[in-house]
């Protein structure tokens, strides 16, 4: 055991991206499931950065909040090679790990940012689906959700797809050869909101012939299809 907890309440919700992050990483981890009864001592107790879950106790004790943060630090950690020969300590081997040895996080800057801007734009896209999960009024919700698979979806997933395109004409990862944390965010936003955790590649997909293809590709990934198979079941 790596010594890492994350707390998070039962089922997927938002802390799934990390556990994701967690499986590909092959960092163990133990998953700390709060009774939502218990939820309001540790909300008070001030652990949680921002009162709120997920989030991670590392083996240093440290506290990190924020699902996309967690995501992207599990990742970081996983994806190193090896610590002798991280670029930041060995210039020599910058230009090689640049190019090809990555996992989950790259090494180049604008490689770095460009995951962080599908991930923010997976991030846009939750926020305006969360509008149907907290509404509580059926004829408004229907509404809103009419609006966000009419209307704020399909362009979206466009762009994304566009992205994808970019890189190897879209055979393989936002980044081209190497998951990445941000292939992550955008197969958990589609497998845990619309697919329910399933395996089956949700009909919002279905238009976009590169990322249907891209959503099997990030579940057969080993690491993640393991755990997509062995994780509790659960509808949220
Ligand atoms: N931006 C935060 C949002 C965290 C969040 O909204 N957490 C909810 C559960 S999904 C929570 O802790 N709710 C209980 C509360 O606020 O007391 C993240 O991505 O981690």
């Amino acid at each position: 055991m790596s010594g890492y907890k994350l707390y998070y309440f039962q089922g997927r919700g938002g802390a799934e991206k990390c556990r994701l992050a967690f499986a590909a990483a092959k960092i163990e981890y133990e998953d700390v499931r709060v009774p939502i009864e218990e939820w309001p001592k540790e909300k008070a107790s001030g652990r949680p950065p921002f009162g709120q879950m997920p989030f991670i106790v590392t083996p240093e004790g440290k506290i990190l909040a924020q699902s996309g943060t967690i995501m992207k630090y599990i990742c970081k950690k996983g994806g190193s090679i090896h610590p002798s020969i991280h670029p930041s300590n060995c210039p020599s081997v910058r230009s090689l790990v640049r190019s090809s040895f990555f996992r989950l996080c790259p090494a180049d800057s604008l490689d770095e940012a460009t995951a962080d801007m599908i991930t923010d734009g997976v991030t846009d896209v939750f926020q305006q689906f969360s509008k149907i999960l907290y509404e509580k009024d059926e004829t408004k919700k229907e509404e809103i959700r009419k609006e966000f698979y009419g209307t704020t979806l399909p362009p979206r997933l466009e762009k994304f797809e566009a992205l994808l395109k970019n890189r190897d004409e879209g055979k393989g990862f936002f980044l081209g050869e190497k998951l990445s944390y941000a292939d992550i965010t955008f197969f958990d936003f589609f497998n845990n909101f619309h697919s329910k955790g399933k395996e089956d590649v949700p009909g919002e997909l279905e238009k976009f012939p590169l990322l249907v293809e891209h959503y099997k590709r990030v579940l057969n990934v080993p690491e993640i299809k393991e755990w997509v198979k062995k994780r509790p079941v659960s509808e949220f």
